[in-house]
Order: C-alpha cells, then sequence, then structure tokens
C-alpha cells in the first residue's frame, strides 16, 4: 500500500470508529438509561434478603437484556447506616430503588406500623391474606402518595426474641432485660409495657452490641438469626411470632413512570419473581415442606438449612414455643399498645386487616 493511501485509509477508519462512538452514546442518551440503578437495603449478601436483593439485580439484568443495572448497597450504606431513612431517600430521588424492611419505612408510612401490632398476625396465612388483600393494597397507595412505587411483598420475617440471660415464657421473664430494638418508637411503646429496658439501636451498630455483650438480647427473624449467628452470643430464644416484617420492593415514582413500559413490566415481573425466591428463604422449615419445595422446584435451589429450629438447637441453644396459656398472658400484657398505636396507625387499616384475616 502506498503511504498516501494508508494515510487517506487510516484517516477514514478513526472517522469511522468515531462515528460508532457517537452513534452508541445518542442511542444510550435516547433510551435514558443510567449505568447503574442504586439499591438500599439494610443487611448484608449473605442475609435471606440479601440474597433476595441480589436475586433481584440478576433477574432485571436478565429480564431487559442488560439495559437495566440494579447494583445492591448492602448494610444501609448510603444511609450511613441510618436504617430508617431508607423510603425517604428513595421518595427524594437521593436513590433509586429499595428491597426494604416494612420497620424501616414506618417513619413516613404509619400504615406499615399494622405489621407491628403485637400478636395480631400470627401466621403466614393471615400475613399472606393482608399483603394480597385490601391491607396490601392501602399501603402501596399510601407509598404512592409518597412518591414511590411498591413492586412486590418479600420477607423478613417473623421475628423472635434472643438473650443471654434466660428462657422468656412470660411477661415477667423479661423484666429489665436490656434488649437492642429498631430505632422505632413501637418497639420501644411494646417493650417498656413488658417491662423490659428496650434500646433503640441501628443495625450496623447492634452486632458489636452483640459481641461486647451491651445489651442482653434482641429480636429478628431466623433469617436474620442464623446469618449473624446469633448462637454465639445469645443461649435463648422464644420463638412467639408477636410481629412480622414484611420487606418490600419499591422504585422512586419519578423515575419509574418515566420508564418504558416494556421495562416496568420486567421490573415488575424480576420484582415478583426474586420475592417468591426470599420469601421462601425465609420461610424454609417454619412452613411444613412448602417452601422447601418451591426453592428445589421453581428455583433449582437446595437449602442448606433446611429446619431452623433444630438448627439452632444443634448450635446449642435452648429454643422455647409458647404454651397457649402463656400466648394469652403476653396478649393480655401488650393490650394497652393497641390502645396507643391503633388510632396512629389508621383505624381504617386496622379494620381491613382485620377483614382481610376474618377476623
Ligand atoms: O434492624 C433490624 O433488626 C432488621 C435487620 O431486622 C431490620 O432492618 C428491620
Amino acid at each position: 500500500m502506498k503511504k498516501e493511501n494508508f494515510g487517506v485509509f487510516r484517516f477514514l477508519f478513526v472517522i469511522f470508529l468515531s462515528f460508532i462512538f457517537l452513534f452508541s452514546i445518542s442511542l444510550k442518551a435516547e433510551a435514558g438509561f443510567k449505568k447503574e440503578y442504586k439499591l438500599t437495603l439494610n443487611v448484608g449478601p449473605t442475609f435471606y434478603w440479601g440474597m433476595g436483593a441480589i436475586k433481584f439485580a440478576e433477574l432485571v439484568k436478565q429480564k431487559t437484556n442488560g439495559q437495566i443495572n440494579i447494583k445492591p448497597y448492602f448494610g444501609s450504606q448510603l444511609l450511613k447506616g441510618s436504617q430508617m431513612n431508607s423510603l425517604q431517600m428513595v421518595s427524594r430521588g437521593i436513590i433509586d430503588c429499595a428491597y426494604e424492611s416494612t420497620i424501616n419505612s414506618s417513619p413516613v408510612i404509619k400504615e406499615m406500623n399494622i405489621f407491628s401490632l403485637p400478636f395480631f398476625i400470627n401466621t403466614f396465612e393471615n400475613l399472606d391474606k393482608m399483603e394480597y388483600g385490601e391491607t396490601g393494597k392501602a399501603i402501596f397507595k399510601a407509598m404512592d402518595k409518597k412518591g414511590v412505587v411498591g413492586l412486590a411483598w418479600a420477607e423478613n420475617g417473623f421475628r423472635q426474641v434472643t438473650n443471654s440471660k434466660r428462657a422468656i415464657h412470660k411477661p415477667s421473664d423479661l423484666k429489665g432485660l436490656r434488649l437492642r430494638v429498631c430505632p422505632t418508637p413501637i418497639f420501644v411503646d411494646i417493650y417498656k409495657q413488658l417491662g423490659a429496658d428496650p434500646i433503640n439501636m441501628n443495625w450496623g451498630d447492634a452486632v458489636t452490641a452483640f459481641q461486647q455483650g451491651t445489651v442482653d438480647g434482641q429480636e429478628n427473624p431466623v433469617g436474620v438469626l442464623i446469618p449473624v449467628q446469633i448462637y454465639q452470643y445469645h443461649k435463648y430464644v422464644t420463638f412467639w411470632n408477636y410481629l412480622v416484617d414484611p420487606v418490600i420492593i419499591y422504585w422512586n415514582k419519578k423515575e419509574w413512570v418515566s420508564f418504558p413500559e416494556n421495562i416496568r413490566k420486567a421490573i415488575k415481573e424480576a420484582a415478583v419473581e426474586s420475592a417468591r425466591y426470599e420469601k421462601a428463604l425465609c420461610r424454609c422449615g417454619l412452613d411444613g415442606e412448602k417452601s422447601f419445595n418451591i426453592l428445589k422446584k421453581e428455583f433449582n435451589y437446595t437449602m442448606k438449612i433446611p429446619d431452623p429450629v433444630k438448627f439452632l438447637k444443634s448450635k446449642g441453644m435452648e429454643v422455647t414455643f409458647l404454651t397457649d396459656k402463656e400466648l394469652k398472658s403476653f396478649i393480655k400484657a401488650t393490650k394497652p399498645i393497641y390502645d396507643k398505636w391503633v388510632p396512629k396507625i389508621g383505624k381504617e387499616i386496622y379494620k381491613k386487616a382485620k377483614a382481610d384475616m376474618g377476623k
């Protein structure tokens, strides 16, 4: 090739490359997708809820052919650990989306405290009836008003109490116990009512408090107790299903409505599918064979710890299940919580929840 021809060829090649480059940029700009969509959640990737968030991000990528890339930020790192700020940050569009507990969103959406009424819901059946019934609809509507769109119901689970001092069978067993609770007022009210000494603390600080023994106990579902190896710190656990912690997958509304229809559909499907997987992780071994089989048949996943109660016992924990009489003593002791909190949560939603459960 002549020297001049080579120069022309090189010139044309550079023009061609620039053209491709500009074309791809303009395509991206036209689609308007960000390089990364930030997702917040309060726990780490090994927690069942964290595994659900990872599944969601994977499914979204798959179902949108790589157009939407979600990056989960674990341990409320985008909130500097302040777990109660998640919904506010998503509603302001500072964070795109969340895979977040209703407890952590309850300061903004008062209705979400319905799940924290003590001994109100008790079973997975009741919970599902509420989430997929009128209660769930009303909560999504309240979220919409605050600028976030609810996509699916996942789960953290029914919360069980653990401590290092003694087995809990009756309210007086809680007397004087220093318990780390979620940083929200209804938890403080419940434990004060029961005679304990509740301490509001972000989850990010809680593990250090367990390690150092600055608290005697805490309460969380098995999907948190097992990954955090609570048996290293606490010998006693009482399974009392006293209240439940659903997780909702939600998105900033302004951004959500700007997405094309096919993208919204794909993300919504990913949310529902990941929630089914995640709920099954959290319920496995607590609902007979049901969730174990969902994981196996639908997700080709064999649960590593198929029986959480047996597992906790094998780690040396003393596991207590309440008798009917013991349960009644707790129901009676927490009655004043309803008098104070039902008006705050809203009588309407309380009625809806009761109707959904057929109570
Ligand atoms: O803070 C907690 O206890 C946790 C991890 O369960 C929640 O985020 C509600």
